[in-house]
């Protein structure tokens, strides 16, 4: 699969708004800040098609990034979904009530979710927050993709030994990420294929 190029399909702020077809889609779903517009950005090879901030919580929509791919023979497409981050408490109750209805209006209605790209500060490491969600995409039977995010702030020996914490205490197998390089990348891509060929 080769990617031909990618844009901003949509932007939802309400269930009504969400995607609903058969397309096949990939989700990134994280805390706020966890580096998921960086990765998307990375894995389609564009600079600023996702928009990055050093202030969390700016993602308060579900953004459907158009990936057109060609395999040689014929010409496909498939959309990149991210979710709002979550875990940040600087926003209003109301708006936080929103973007919870959001997140679980797409969960009830989303069709051919080939995978959900989980990412994990590395720094940080899995928290209560991710099992909410953890809970929502196995609850849908999506396949799970775990990444560890910003690993060019830890040593090697740390970064190890959040893969093994991952992988004893809630059985996932995580690939580690950086902007810095682009180390993992093509596996991250393979993986994904491989998914959206399920
Ligand atoms: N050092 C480092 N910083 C990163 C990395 N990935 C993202 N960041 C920074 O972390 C902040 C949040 O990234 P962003 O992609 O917007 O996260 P999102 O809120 O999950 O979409 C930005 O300032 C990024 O430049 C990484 O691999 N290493
Ligand atoms: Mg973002």
């Amino acid at each position: 699969m080769k990617i031909t190029g990618s844009s901003l399909e949509r932007t939802s702020f309400t269930g009504k708004q969400l995607i609903h077809d058969n397309s096949k889609k990939v989700l990134f779903v994280g805390r706020s800040n966890v580096g998921k517009s960086s990765l998307i950005n990375k894995l389609l090879g564009r600079k600023r098609l996702a928009h990055t901030s050093s202030k969390p919580g700016k993602t308060i929509s579900i953004n459907y990034y158009r990936v057109n791919t060609n395999n040689g023979i014929s010409s496909s497409y498939f959309y990149f979904v991210d979710l709002p981050g979550y875990g940040f408490a600087k926003i209003s109750k109301t708006e936080s009530r929103r973007v919870r209805d959001l997140i679980s209006a797409f969960f009830r209605t989303v069709e051919n979710a080939k995978l959900a790209v989980l990412l994990i500060d590395s720094r940080r490491g899995f928290m209560d927050s991710d099992l909410e969600m953890i809970s929502q995409i196995l609850d849908k039977k999506i396949k799970l993709l775990t990444v560890l995010t910003k690993s060019d702030k830890l040593r090697n020996s740390e970064l190890i030994g959040q893969k093994k914490v991952l992988q004893k205490k809630f059985g996932l197998n995580a690939v580690s990420f950086t902007i810095k390089s682009n180390h993992n990348k093509e596996e991250m891509l393979k993986l994904i294929n491989k998914a959206l060929m399920e």
